[in-house]
């Protein structure tokens, strides 16, 4: 058979004001340019579950109309869903099918909300792929026409033995940078999150071993790929994680990921990073006093337990050099129109080299939507488009829906300025020149 694996592409947002500072603000256009253009990993992982025999290919829709012509003339199009562009993969599905062509979709969006998304597709998958997949494909070439498929009906994924990746099917397209998984899930419960937490399954790293196996097959392909780690946490193991850097290092690459803030409590790790090639670390702190986040993490108070330490563990992780992209949201219930200035004052003090700022989004499938939608405060239940982390689409507890958005251009304007982000780099080196000077000088170990 002709297989086609579609994945959306490119960032989205709604609001026109703010993606019109997305073009001019400098902070703002660079990360937009360093990831709009990650490949799905999801989708070369399904690609390296394909039963032999048939012929795949990968494509990519910056939007709904500009998906490629030679999907028509496949037998089976897989497409991955996040919730932003699910409309767009609704609308590109219907043409496909109306084409004769069997469309599977899957991932984080379908796996909320399967029953939607089976008015759309011959199949529906909720949850991880790779094993459900290859049944997919069998089942087309023996001539079944559709079916909603569970994972968890299947055999439990064993990240010990995930396929390769196929990153030979991405040709040459132009990417700043490529996504591989050295962990799956994190052992933490935001109430927002939306992450791969949905995809129902405890935490649980790779063996080292095969993310190497996986980055030679990248570079097989790419030899000096950037890479950034599709991971929700990584280093919730440090012992782990100093044994997955001493891997890395040989491999002389610079990389990226997310983690939490407990990364900092691990001086050999932090060194083991940052010798490895770790340039930056997205660390998620959500807000800056314990009260507002009281709560926000739902098995332990994780994040709340964890704010007096907040500054401290961005200089330990700094000091290293190894950058913080600090990751705030805006409109949390405890928060009110403070909470911007005190977003900006934490930045300005903690020294952060990176801040990304996000409203709370209630995505299909998270406690944080239910909630809001039991409280009527989802302005527009199902407008789907707009779980873009920049568009308000519910009511904050202390502020109107307006000042919530204009909060978010005020502090995207101060924060992403020429100046203000020449400011947090020129602090990040002063501070990482100084501190070297003083090791140098045996000033501090
Ligand atoms: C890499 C990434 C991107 C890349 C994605 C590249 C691509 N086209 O896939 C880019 C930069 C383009 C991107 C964009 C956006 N992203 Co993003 N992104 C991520 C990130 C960091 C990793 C995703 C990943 O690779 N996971 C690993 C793979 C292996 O998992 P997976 O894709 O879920 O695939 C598995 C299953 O879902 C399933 N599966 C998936 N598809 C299919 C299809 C079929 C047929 C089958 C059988 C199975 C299947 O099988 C796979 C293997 O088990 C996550 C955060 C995170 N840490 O997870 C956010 C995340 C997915 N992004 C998010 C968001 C909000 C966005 C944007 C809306 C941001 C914006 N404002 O523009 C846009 C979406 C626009 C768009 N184009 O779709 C949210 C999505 C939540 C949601 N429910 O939609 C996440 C979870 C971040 C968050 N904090 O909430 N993102
Ligand atoms: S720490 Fe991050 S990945 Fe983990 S549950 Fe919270 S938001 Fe999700």
């Amino acid at each position: 058979m002709k297989i086609g694996l579609l994945a959306m592409s490119g960032v989205r947002a709604c609001d026109e004001e703010l993606l019109e500072m997305g073009l001019t603000l400098p902070g703002f256009v660079e990360r937009s340019e360093q990831i709009a253009s990650l490949p799905s990993l999801g989708l070369l992982l399904l690609a390296g579950a394909t039963p032999d025999g048939h012929e795949v290919r990968y494509a990519e829709a910056p939007r709904d109309g500009e998906e490629p012509d030679w999907l028509r003339d496949c037998d089976l199009v897989a497409i991955s869903t996040f919730t932003a562009q699910v409309r767009e993969a609704y609308r590109i599905a219907d043409r496909l099918r109306a084409a004769g062509v069997q469309v599977a979709m899957g991932g984080l969006h379908v796996s909320a909300r399967p029953e939607e998304a089976y008015d759309h597709a011959d199949w529906v998958i909720v949850g991880e792929g790779e094993n459900v997949w290859p049944d997919v494909v069998r089942r087309v070439a023996e001539g079944e026409r559709g079916g909603l498929l569970r994972a968890c009906d299947y055999e439990p994924v064993d990240v010990a033995n995930l396929p390769v990746p196929r990153y030979d099917l991405l040709e040459g397209r132009p990417y700043n940078r490529f996504t591989l998984q050295t962990t799956r899930g994190c052992p933490w419960r935001c109430d927002f999150c939306a992450s791969t937490v949905m995809l129902g399954r405890p935490y649980r790293k790779r063996p080292v071993s095969q993310v190497i196996r996986d980055l030679h097959a990248l570079r097989a392909v790419r030899p000096e790929p950037f890479l950034e780690f599709a991971d929700d946490n990584t280093f919730v193991d440090a012992s782990w994680g100093i044994e997955l850097c001493e891997a890395l290092q040989p491999e002389g690459l610079r990389w990226f990921t997310e983690t939490d803030i407990t990364v900092a409590d691990h001086p050999e790790l932090l060194d083991a990073m940052a010798k490895s090639g770790c340039r930056q670390v997205l660390v998620g702190l959500e807000a800056t006093n314990a009260k507002v986040l009281a709560g926000v993490e739902t098995r332990s108070n994780f994040k709340a337990r964890r704010v007096a330490d907040q500054m401290d563990a961005v200089r330990r992780i700094q000091e290293r050099g190894i950058t913080v992209n600090g990751c705030f949201v805006l409109g949390l219930d405890g928060q009110d129109t403070e909470c911007f200035d005190e977003v900006a004052r934490f930045v300005r003090e903690s020294g952060l080299y990176e801040v990304q700022i996000t409203v709370q989004t209630p995505f299909p499938g998270t406690p944080l939507y239910d909630r809001l939608l039991a409280e009527e405060r989802i302005i527009a239940p199902e407008r789907w488009e707009a779980c873009t982390l920049f568009d308000v689409n519910f009511e904050p507890l202390n502020m109107s829906p307006i000042e919530l958005r204009d909060g978010l251009h005020r502090l995207t304007r101060e924060l992403y300025t020429t100046a203000a982000v020449g400011a947090r780099r020129e602090g990040f080196f002063r501070r990482l020149h100084e501190r070297r000077r003083k090791v140098r000088c045996g000033q501090v170990a």
